[in-house]
């Protein structure tokens, strides 16, 4: 029928930010129809007036679902910031698998043990990282202070721990025997040093099978969630 509207579900994503890779691995990897509206935080796009109605906050992601908004409200890293709002929403909504997140009381409870501990840990630690080695030297022209990339690294090594020796010691996944939304965010988080040719997992076996696990429950929405900040990888590797 002309003029129906097939696609009630919009996401305005920016591929670069992490919580964005999340939502558009999901949407991919679970088959749920929706419309991706890029919103290029490098060319100032979450700050025009049209984008700051819909966001306030001048964020992404925001998701829209008829007429339901959800931004993500944050403050910039490393402080913390809420970005599971939207999975969850769309996880409970939308026809999806019941590993995602769990319906069974105690289950789900562990998805949300790791969220909330997530933006206060795995998120600030590894944007930190990407934000000393990346986005700080292009906006200021200079190389990334050595001390404070040290200082980063410390507390993400204290991070990618926990994850091994608390999450990860006895079950394949960080909330059990599947993927969750928990392994989602937090696999998209890790990924993000590598935008300036850090692989922070390359010497950690133990989160490198836990990743190869995440990938190939992912299949081919994780790789292409990420074409974005592999050719920044690359770009950063063609510098050193
Ligand atoms: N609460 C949000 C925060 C969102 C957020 O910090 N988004 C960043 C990209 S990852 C952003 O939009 N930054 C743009 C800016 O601060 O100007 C979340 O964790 O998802």
């Amino acid at each position: 029928m002309a003029g129906r509207k097939t696609v009630e579900l919009e996401v305005y994503l920016d591929l670069l930010s992490q919580p964005c890779r999340a939502i558009h691995i999901f949407l991919n990897c679970n088959k749920i129809p929706h419309k991706v509206k890029t919103v290029a935080i490098r060319k100032g796009e979450n700050r025009t007036p049209e984008y700051t109605k819909l966001n306030p906050m001048q964020k992404v992601p925001v998701m829209v679902d008829n007429d339901f908004v959800l931004t993500e409200r944050g403050i910039s890293p490393p402080s913390s910031c809420y970005s599971d709002a939207i999975l969850k929403y769309l996880a409970t909504k939308y026809d999806v698998p019941g590993n995602w997140y769990p319906r069974h009381p105690e289950r789900r409870a562990r998805v949300d043990e790791y969220t909330a501990w997530h933006h206060t840990n795995t998120r600030p630690h590894a944007a930190k990282v990407f934000l000393m080695e990346v986005l700080l030297p292009h906006m200021t022209g200079q190389p990334a202070d050595p001390l404070k990339v040290e200082r980063a690294l410390a507390d993400l090594s204290d991070t990618l721990e926990k994850l091994e020796n608390m999450f990860l010691k006895r079950q394949p996944f960080l909330c059990g025997d599947d993927i969750s939304l928990a392994d989602l965010l937090a696999m998209c988080e890790l990924m993000q040093p590598l935008g300036g040719g850090r692989d922070i997992l390359k010497d950690r076996p133990k989160l490198l099978s836990w990743k190869s696990r995440v990938q190939s429950a992912l299949g081919d929405s994780f790789g292409k969630a990420h074409t974005v900040l592999y050719s920044l990888r690359d770009r950063s590797k063609a510098k050193l």
